[in-house]
Protein backbone atom coordinates (compact mmCIF):
# COMPACT_ATOMS: atom_id res chain seq x y z
CA UNK A 1 0.00 0.00 0.00
CA UNK A 2 1.36 3.82 -1.19
CA UNK A 3 1.34 5.56 2.04
CA UNK A 4 1.59 9.60 1.87
CA UNK A 5 2.99 11.92 4.64
CA UNK A 6 4.45 15.24 4.44
CA UNK A 7 6.95 16.35 7.36
CA UNK A 8 4.99 20.38 7.15
CA UNK A 9 2.62 18.66 9.22
CA UNK A 10 4.72 18.22 11.98
CA UNK A 11 4.91 22.34 12.70
CA UNK A 12 1.51 22.46 14.56
CA UNK A 13 1.64 21.90 17.96
CA UNK A 14 -0.64 23.62 20.02
CA UNK A 15 -0.08 23.93 23.73
CA UNK A 16 -2.81 23.09 25.82
CA UNK A 17 -6.99 22.66 25.52
CA UNK A 18 -9.35 23.89 27.81
CA UNK A 19 -10.64 19.97 29.35
CA UNK A 20 -12.73 19.35 31.99
CA UNK A 21 -12.27 23.30 33.60
CA UNK A 22 -8.83 23.34 33.45
CA UNK A 23 -6.29 23.99 30.81
CA UNK A 24 -4.11 20.44 30.00
CA UNK A 25 -1.59 19.77 27.30
CA UNK A 26 -2.91 19.05 24.12
CA UNK A 27 -3.47 15.39 22.64
CA UNK A 28 -2.97 15.99 19.31
CA UNK A 29 0.96 16.27 19.30
CA UNK A 30 3.05 16.38 16.40
CA UNK A 31 5.04 12.87 17.17
CA UNK A 32 1.17 10.92 16.78
CA UNK A 33 2.14 11.56 12.93
CA UNK A 34 5.96 11.03 13.57
CA UNK A 35 5.76 7.96 14.97
CA UNK A 36 3.05 5.91 12.22
CA UNK A 37 5.91 7.32 9.91
CA UNK A 38 8.80 5.77 11.88
CA UNK A 39 6.52 2.30 12.03
CA UNK A 40 5.54 2.42 8.19
CA UNK A 41 8.88 3.52 6.73
CA UNK A 42 9.14 4.71 3.29
CA UNK A 43 6.71 7.33 2.62
CA UNK A 44 5.43 9.10 -1.58
CA UNK A 45 5.90 12.50 -1.80
CA UNK A 46 2.97 14.72 -1.49
CA UNK A 47 2.02 17.11 -4.49
CA UNK A 48 0.71 20.71 -4.18
CA UNK A 49 -2.62 20.80 -5.77
CA UNK A 50 -3.49 24.63 -4.64
CA UNK A 51 -6.06 25.94 -2.91
CA UNK A 52 -9.36 25.14 -5.21
CA UNK A 53 -9.77 21.90 -4.00
CA UNK A 54 -10.15 22.82 -0.51
CA UNK A 55 -12.70 25.96 -1.46
CA UNK A 56 -14.71 22.78 -3.09
CA UNK A 57 -15.42 21.42 0.71
CA UNK A 58 -14.56 24.94 2.76
CA UNK A 59 -15.84 28.55 2.31
CA UNK A 60 -13.32 30.87 0.91
CA UNK A 61 -14.38 33.12 3.54
CA UNK A 62 -13.26 30.62 6.57
CA UNK A 63 -10.02 29.64 4.43
CA UNK A 64 -9.37 33.33 4.52
CA UNK A 65 -10.01 33.43 8.67
CA UNK A 66 -7.75 30.27 9.01
CA UNK A 67 -4.65 30.98 7.32
CA UNK A 68 -4.75 34.81 8.49
CA UNK A 69 -6.38 33.91 12.65
CA UNK A 70 -2.90 33.80 14.27
CA UNK A 71 -1.32 37.11 12.67
CA UNK A 72 -4.72 38.64 13.80
CA UNK A 73 -4.38 37.29 17.16
CA UNK A 74 -0.96 38.52 17.60
CA UNK A 75 -1.85 41.76 15.60
CA UNK A 76 -4.30 42.49 18.79
CA UNK A 77 -1.77 42.19 21.45
CA UNK A 78 -2.00 38.48 22.31
CA UNK A 79 0.70 35.53 22.36
CA UNK A 80 0.45 31.98 22.60
CA UNK A 81 -2.17 30.41 20.34
CA UNK A 82 -5.62 31.75 19.72
CA UNK A 83 -8.39 29.97 20.88
CA UNK A 84 -12.20 31.57 21.60
CA UNK A 85 -14.48 32.71 24.23
CA UNK A 86 -17.56 33.89 23.12
CA UNK A 87 -19.97 31.45 20.64
CA UNK A 88 -23.30 32.82 18.68
CA UNK A 89 -26.12 30.30 20.01
CA UNK A 90 -29.16 32.40 20.71
CA UNK A 91 -30.69 34.08 17.78
CA UNK A 92 -27.29 33.90 15.35
CA UNK A 93 -27.11 36.03 12.23
CA UNK A 94 -24.50 36.79 9.99
CA UNK A 95 -23.10 39.95 11.76
CA UNK A 96 -19.97 41.04 9.87
CA UNK A 97 -17.63 41.57 12.78
CA UNK A 98 -13.58 41.92 13.01
CA UNK A 99 -12.62 41.21 16.02
CA UNK A 100 -10.40 38.31 16.15
CA UNK A 101 -12.43 37.01 19.46
CA UNK A 102 -15.65 37.39 17.66
CA UNK A 103 -13.86 36.34 14.24
CA UNK A 104 -12.97 32.75 16.38
CA UNK A 105 -16.64 31.97 18.03
CA UNK A 106 -17.87 32.41 14.42
CA UNK A 107 -15.67 29.87 12.45
CA UNK A 108 -15.60 27.50 15.59
CA UNK A 109 -17.52 25.48 17.73
CA UNK A 110 -15.05 24.38 21.17
CA UNK A 111 -12.24 25.42 22.81
CA UNK A 112 -10.22 22.44 22.09
CA UNK A 113 -8.97 23.86 18.84
CA UNK A 114 -6.42 26.55 19.08
CA UNK A 115 -4.76 28.39 16.40
CA UNK A 116 -0.62 28.52 16.18
CA UNK A 117 1.20 30.12 13.72
CA UNK A 118 2.09 27.05 12.04
CA UNK A 119 -1.18 25.56 12.11
CA UNK A 120 -2.87 26.81 8.19
CA UNK A 121 0.70 25.51 7.14
CA UNK A 122 0.14 22.19 8.94
CA UNK A 123 -3.53 22.06 7.58
CA UNK A 124 -2.94 22.77 4.42
CA UNK A 125 -0.23 20.18 3.87
CA UNK A 126 -2.79 17.38 5.50
CA UNK A 127 -4.97 18.56 2.84
CA UNK A 128 -2.63 18.08 0.34
CA UNK A 129 -1.48 14.85 1.94
CA UNK A 130 -5.27 13.40 1.15
CA UNK A 131 -5.12 14.52 -2.43
CA UNK A 132 -1.70 13.15 -2.92
CA UNK A 133 -3.08 9.88 -1.70
CA UNK A 134 -6.34 10.12 -4.02
CA UNK A 135 -4.32 10.64 -7.18
CA UNK A 136 -3.44 6.49 -7.68
CA UNK A 137 -7.03 5.71 -6.77
CA UNK A 138 -8.42 8.51 -9.65
CA UNK A 139 -5.83 6.99 -12.40
CA UNK A 140 -5.86 3.50 -11.45
CA UNK A 141 -2.36 3.04 -10.51
CA UNK A 142 -3.03 1.77 -6.96
CA UNK A 143 -6.45 0.33 -5.54
CA UNK A 144 -5.69 1.44 -1.73
CA UNK A 145 -3.51 4.33 -0.47
CA UNK A 146 -2.63 5.49 3.15
CA UNK A 147 -2.85 8.93 4.20
CA UNK A 148 -1.13 10.41 6.82
CA UNK A 149 -3.08 13.24 7.98
CA UNK A 150 -2.16 15.23 10.89
CA UNK A 151 -4.14 17.76 12.40
CA UNK A 152 -6.85 15.36 11.68
CA UNK A 153 -10.12 16.34 9.50
CA UNK A 154 -13.42 15.06 10.44
CA UNK A 155 -15.00 17.68 12.98
CA UNK A 156 -14.29 20.53 10.90
CA UNK A 157 -17.14 21.92 8.93
CA UNK A 158 -17.62 23.98 5.60
CA UNK A 159 -16.92 27.05 7.76
CA UNK A 160 -15.83 25.84 11.17
CA UNK A 161 -12.74 24.23 12.69
CA UNK A 162 -13.42 22.15 16.03
CA UNK A 163 -12.24 18.31 17.86
CA UNK A 164 -8.85 19.32 17.01
CA UNK A 165 -9.61 19.87 13.41
CA UNK A 166 -9.75 22.62 10.78
CA UNK A 167 -9.62 21.07 7.26
CA UNK A 168 -11.57 18.20 6.34
CA UNK A 169 -9.01 15.91 4.91
CA UNK A 170 -11.47 13.30 4.40
CA UNK A 171 -14.32 16.04 3.28
CA UNK A 172 -11.81 17.30 0.67
CA UNK A 173 -10.46 14.23 -0.83
CA UNK A 174 -14.05 13.40 -1.15
CA UNK A 175 -15.31 16.02 -2.95
CA UNK A 176 -11.93 15.78 -5.42
CA UNK A 177 -12.88 12.28 -6.01
CA UNK A 178 -16.55 13.57 -7.49
CA UNK A 179 -15.06 16.16 -9.39
CA UNK A 180 -13.08 13.88 -11.18
CA UNK A 181 -16.15 11.58 -12.05
CA UNK A 182 -16.86 9.48 -9.35
CA UNK A 183 -20.72 9.50 -9.41
CA UNK A 184 -20.91 8.23 -5.78
CA UNK A 185 -18.42 8.24 -3.30
CA UNK A 186 -19.22 6.32 0.49
CA UNK A 187 -17.50 7.49 3.62
CA UNK A 188 -16.65 5.19 6.45
CA UNK A 189 -16.01 7.03 9.98
CA UNK A 190 -14.72 4.61 12.16
CA UNK A 191 -12.70 6.99 14.84
CA UNK A 192 -14.28 6.60 18.25
CA UNK A 193 -15.69 10.47 17.82
CA UNK A 194 -18.47 10.91 15.15
CA UNK A 195 -17.24 12.75 12.66
CA UNK A 196 -19.85 16.03 12.77
CA UNK A 197 -18.15 18.17 10.38
CA UNK A 198 -17.85 15.45 7.10
CA UNK A 199 -21.47 14.97 7.93
CA UNK A 200 -22.80 18.54 7.94
CA UNK A 201 -20.67 19.10 4.68
CA UNK A 202 -22.45 16.22 2.57
CA UNK A 203 -25.60 16.33 4.54
CA UNK A 204 -28.02 17.72 1.72
CA UNK A 205 -25.68 15.50 -0.68
CA UNK A 206 -26.94 12.38 -2.34
CA UNK A 207 -23.91 11.23 -4.14
CA UNK A 208 -22.09 11.08 -1.01
CA UNK A 209 -22.92 8.35 2.03
CA UNK A 210 -21.59 9.18 5.22
CA UNK A 211 -21.83 6.04 7.94
CA UNK A 212 -19.94 6.20 11.02
CA UNK A 213 -19.61 3.88 14.24
CA UNK A 214 -18.60 5.75 17.48
CA UNK A 215 -18.75 6.42 20.88
CA UNK A 216 -22.70 7.38 21.66
CA UNK A 217 -22.77 11.06 21.69
CA UNK A 218 -24.92 10.95 24.83
CA UNK A 219 -21.86 9.99 27.25
CA UNK A 220 -19.26 11.16 24.09
CA UNK A 221 -18.02 14.07 22.82
CA UNK A 222 -19.37 16.20 19.72
CA UNK A 223 -22.79 15.09 21.72
CA UNK A 224 -24.55 17.42 19.37
CA UNK A 225 -24.24 15.12 16.29
CA UNK A 226 -24.08 11.16 15.96
CA UNK A 227 -27.29 10.03 17.23
CA UNK A 228 -29.00 7.57 15.41
CA UNK A 229 -31.66 9.33 13.65
CA UNK A 230 -29.48 11.66 11.97
CA UNK A 231 -30.33 10.42 8.60
CA UNK A 232 -29.27 13.59 5.97
CA UNK A 233 -31.69 15.92 4.44
CA UNK A 234 -33.07 16.78 0.97
CA UNK A 235 -31.31 14.90 -1.63
CA UNK A 236 -28.98 13.64 0.63
CA UNK A 237 -32.19 11.99 3.02
CA UNK A 238 -31.15 8.49 3.64
CA UNK A 239 -27.51 9.31 2.98
CA UNK A 240 -26.08 9.68 6.28
CA UNK A 241 -26.24 6.57 8.44
CA UNK A 242 -24.88 6.73 11.87
CA UNK A 243 -23.95 3.80 14.60
CA UNK A 244 -23.40 5.17 17.99
CA UNK A 245 -22.10 2.25 20.40
CA UNK A 246 -21.75 2.45 24.31
CA UNK A 247 -18.53 2.53 26.14
CA UNK A 248 -16.66 0.10 26.94
CA UNK A 249 -17.54 -1.70 23.01
CA UNK A 250 -15.79 -4.62 22.31
CA UNK A 251 -15.03 -6.53 19.22
CA UNK A 252 -17.72 -8.79 18.01
CA UNK A 253 -20.45 -5.77 18.83
CA UNK A 254 -18.42 -3.80 16.32
CA UNK A 255 -17.93 -6.11 13.88
CA UNK A 256 -22.06 -5.69 14.07
CA UNK A 257 -22.22 -2.36 13.40
CA UNK A 258 -19.37 -2.55 10.80
CA UNK A 259 -21.09 -5.61 8.85
CA UNK A 260 -24.49 -2.52 9.20
CA UNK A 261 -22.38 0.71 7.48
CA UNK A 262 -21.03 -1.96 4.66
CA UNK A 263 -24.06 -3.65 3.77
CA UNK A 264 -25.58 -0.20 3.48
CA UNK A 265 -22.44 1.26 1.32
CA UNK A 266 -22.46 -2.01 -0.63
CA UNK A 267 -26.58 -0.83 -1.74
CA UNK A 268 -25.24 3.30 -1.90
CA UNK A 269 -23.35 1.27 -5.08
CA UNK A 270 -20.79 3.84 -4.66
CA UNK A 271 -17.22 3.72 -7.10
CA UNK A 272 -15.03 4.91 -4.36
CA UNK A 273 -14.76 4.38 -0.60
CA UNK A 274 -12.70 7.24 1.90
CA UNK A 275 -11.83 5.59 5.10
CA UNK A 276 -11.66 7.77 8.16
CA UNK A 277 -10.10 5.97 10.33
CA UNK A 278 -9.36 6.84 13.68
CA UNK A 279 -7.02 4.56 16.11
CA UNK A 280 -8.46 5.85 19.34
CA UNK A 281 -11.12 2.69 19.30
CA UNK A 282 -7.82 1.20 20.92
CA UNK A 283 -8.38 0.18 24.58
CA UNK A 284 -5.69 2.02 25.42
CA UNK A 285 -6.81 5.51 23.75
CA UNK A 286 -6.60 8.47 27.38
CA UNK A 287 -9.31 9.99 25.81
CA UNK A 288 -11.78 7.41 24.82
CA UNK A 289 -13.18 4.20 26.13
CA UNK A 290 -13.78 1.74 23.62
CA UNK A 291 -12.10 -1.93 24.09
CA UNK A 292 -10.36 -2.93 20.43
CA UNK A 293 -7.20 -4.29 20.56
CA UNK A 294 -4.13 -4.06 18.48
CA UNK A 295 -4.80 -7.72 16.92
CA UNK A 296 -8.66 -6.42 16.19
CA UNK A 297 -7.25 -3.68 13.93
CA UNK A 298 -6.22 -6.49 11.21
CA UNK A 299 -9.59 -8.05 11.45
CA UNK A 300 -11.41 -4.85 11.28
CA UNK A 301 -9.07 -3.44 7.67
CA UNK A 302 -9.61 -7.68 6.55
CA UNK A 303 -13.46 -6.87 6.61
CA UNK A 304 -13.07 -3.37 5.09
CA UNK A 305 -10.79 -4.67 2.40
CA UNK A 306 -13.57 -7.59 1.28
CA UNK A 307 -15.73 -4.62 0.27
CA UNK A 308 -13.97 -4.54 -2.71
CA UNK A 309 -13.74 -0.81 -2.90
CA UNK A 310 -10.68 1.46 -4.41
CA UNK A 311 -10.33 2.77 -0.87
CA UNK A 312 -8.29 5.44 0.20
CA UNK A 313 -7.59 5.71 3.86
CA UNK A 314 -7.42 8.91 5.74
CA UNK A 315 -6.18 9.17 9.27
CA UNK A 316 -8.31 10.80 11.79
CA UNK A 317 -7.84 10.36 15.77
CA UNK A 318 -5.70 8.03 18.15
CA UNK A 319 -3.93 9.02 21.06
CA UNK A 320 -2.47 6.31 22.61
CA UNK A 321 1.09 7.55 21.00
CA UNK A 322 3.23 4.70 21.93
CA UNK A 323 0.91 2.23 20.57
CA UNK A 324 0.01 4.23 17.27
CA UNK A 325 2.26 3.25 14.85
CA UNK A 326 1.79 -0.25 15.72
CA UNK A 327 -2.12 -0.04 15.73
CA UNK A 328 -2.07 1.47 12.67
CA UNK A 329 -0.14 -1.15 10.81
CA UNK A 330 -2.12 -3.95 12.02
CA UNK A 331 -5.10 -2.09 10.42
CA UNK A 332 -3.48 -1.53 6.81
CA UNK A 333 -2.18 -5.46 7.35
CA UNK A 334 -5.16 -6.72 7.49
CA UNK A 335 -6.02 -4.30 4.79
CA UNK A 336 -3.94 -5.88 2.27
CA UNK A 337 -3.77 -9.33 3.35
CA UNK A 338 -7.25 -9.36 2.56
C1 LIG B 1 -10.69 14.38 17.70
B1 LIG B 1 -10.78 13.13 16.85
C2 LIG B 1 -11.92 18.57 26.02
C3 LIG B 1 -12.36 17.32 25.39
C4 LIG B 1 -12.58 17.54 23.95
C5 LIG B 1 -12.15 16.58 21.86
C6 LIG B 1 -11.91 15.28 21.17
C7 LIG B 1 -11.53 15.49 19.75
C8 LIG B 1 -11.21 14.19 19.08
N1 LIG B 1 -10.55 18.82 25.78
N2 LIG B 1 -12.23 16.38 23.24
O1 LIG B 1 -12.06 12.70 16.57
O2 LIG B 1 -10.00 12.04 17.31
ZN1 LIG C 1 -11.51 10.74 17.59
Amino acid sequence: MQIFFDRRQLAHAPALELHNGGWAEHAEKPSRAEIVCERLGACETVRDFGRSPLARAHTADYLDFLETAHTRWIAAGRSGDAVGYTWPVVRRRPLDLDRIDALLGRYSYDAGTPITADTWEAAYWGAQTALSALAPLLDGSASASFALCRPPGHHAGADYLGGYCYLNNAAIATQAARDAGHARVAILDIDYHHGNGTQDIFWEDGSVFFASIHADPSTDYPFFWGHADEAGDGAGAGATLNLPLPRGTKLPAYLDALEQALAAIAAFDPSLLVLSFGADTFEGDPISHFAITRADYATIGGRIAAAGLPTLIVMEGGYAVAELGDNVASLLDGFTAR
